[in-house]
């Protein structure tokens, strides 16, 4: 793999700023944030004056955990337009999560958010070690969801070529890629997979295409599976994280030279990490749920949003922000299985480690006779494992789950193409617990 570690020349001074400065910067759009929403938007207004707190109360950026949070639920309880802090006409951009877990969530960018959006998606897109100039596959969806669209933005900014393929279709996607030759990709991890399998179903070395770096993110990913990935693409695979209530894609990035977890552009977004029971905040390196502030948003400015991801802040690294950990999962995908707190990502991590198996699995939940039974589907790697190959790789996985998470499960090694495939963010849990 080559080095792709960019220039210190081409970074944006604050990314590399003292931490002084960085703060500086933080109290400042931080009291313009809380003064602007409090002002601007129904909501706050009534949540700051019933927590007895007023922007002007906010001195330090310690001061913020005086104020209230906000959850999913008031984005809903506000839908469409409600949270908006600018008159409607002022909104540039509309793009709102799919909704299939209930009323759908709305959110909104003025011109000047989609500059401080496309800025900050270019500045992840430069620390994967993409330059001006290089070719982008963006296979995030477009549309309502902030993937595709979002790193448009910052392809654009950063002066890349896009293809703007989106997602499905997978045969073209691997047509586009062998003909265009791409150095990078912006992709779900889930989907990458199915990529790859496509290279191999039309008899194409995955490892000979002109893929430098792939951009993962929008779900939960192991190193792992960075392992998988990068071998069998013979590129760098860097993670990116976001969600569409603090911007879309973008609001942290892990540095191709370092991959040692995510710097968080903090110029834009506030980060705390809270003990999710008590809503108390942490101290950095203590793991617990993330919430951000947004420091610059003008049409959706967000205080204090319960992420529901868990993760830890750990000082910065490649850059002088500070980094939060790959995200290990949502507090919503934590399956509570006799008593035992078992994520997805937990059993990626077993299926990797466990040979004649290919990457891809859904866990389906039951509960015959009251008692909660978890069923892994997973497929052999390929088509030549025998029917009692096939068991044993079942059983070793089974094993290693026993021996590491401590659960029993039942694990149904399919044929290869066996389980449902993504082309976006996977379905990991089919739960049928009623
Ligand atoms: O998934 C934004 C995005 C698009 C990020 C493309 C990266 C790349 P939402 O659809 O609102 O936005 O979903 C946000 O997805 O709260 C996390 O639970 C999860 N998520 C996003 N990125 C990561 C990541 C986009 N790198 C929700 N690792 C978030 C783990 C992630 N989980």
């Amino acid at each position: 793999m080559k080095d792709l570690t960019p220039a210190t020349t081409t970074l944006d001074p604050i990314e590399i700023a003292s931490r002084d400065e960085i703060e500086a910067l933080q109290l400042d759009r931080l009291k313009w944030s809380l003064a602007h929403a409090y002002k601007n938007v129904p909501h706050y207004t009534a949540s700051f004056d019933a927590a007895g707190v007023h922007p002007d109360d906010l001195k330090s950026l310690a001061d913020l955990a005086k104020f209230p949070f906000t959850v999913k639920q008031d984005l809903r309880d506000n839908y469409p337009f409600g949270m908006f802090a600018v008159p409607r006409d002022q909104v540039a951009r509309i793009h709102a999560s799919s909704g299939t877990t209930g009323q759908p969530t709305v959110v909104g960018y003025t011109e000047a958010d989609l500059k401080n959006w496309g800025n900050v998606v270019a500045r992840s897109l430069r620390a994967a070690g993409m330059q001006p100039g290089d070719l982008l596959h963006n296979a995030y969806g477009y549309g309502l969801f902030t993937g595709g669209l979002g790193v448009h933005l910052g392809a654009d900014a950063l002066g890349l070529t896009t293809v703007p393929i989106s997602g499905g279709m997978t045969p073209r996607q691997v047509r586009l890629i062998v003909d265009f030759k791409p150095k990078g990709i912006t992709v779900t991890p889930s989907y990458a997979l199915s990529i790859l399998d496509e290279f191999n179903a039309q008899g194409l070395d995955p490892r000979a295409s002109s893929l430098e770096v792939g951009i993962f993110g929008a779900e939960p990913w192991t190193n792992a599976m960075r392992r998988e990935i990068e071998e069998a693409f013979d590129m760098h695979a860097v993670d990116i994280y976001g969600l569409s209530e603090v911007m879309g894609p973008g609001v942290s990035m892990e540095c191709v030279e370092s991959k040692d977890g995510l710097h968080i552009w903090e110029d834009h977004f506030f980060p705390e990490i809270i003990n999710p029971d008590t809503g108390a905040p942490v101290a950095d390196g203590e793991q617990g749920e993330l919430v951000f502030t947004s420091l610059t948003k003008e049409a959706f400015p967000i205080i204090r949003y319960r992420t529901r991801d868990l993760t830890r802040l750990l000082p910065g690294t490649a850059r002088s922000m500070r980094r939060m950990e790959k995200v290990t999962g949502r507090s919503d995908d934590m399956i509570i299985l006799r008593g035992v707190n078992v994520f997805p990502t937990q059993i990626e991590e077993c299926l990797m480690a466990t040979p004649g198996l290919a990457p891809h699995f859904q866990i389906e939940l039951t509960k015959p006779d009251r008692m909660d039974q978890m069923r892994i589907l997973c497929e052999a790697a390929d088509g030549s494992l025998s029917v009692d190959a096939k068991s044993a790789a079942g059983q070793t996985l089974a094993s290693q789950i026993k021996q590491s998470i401590g659960i029993s499960v039942q694990v149904d090694v399919a044929e290869v193409g066996g389980v449902a495939r993504s082309q976006g963010k996977a379905v990991r849990i089919i739960d049928k617990r009623g």
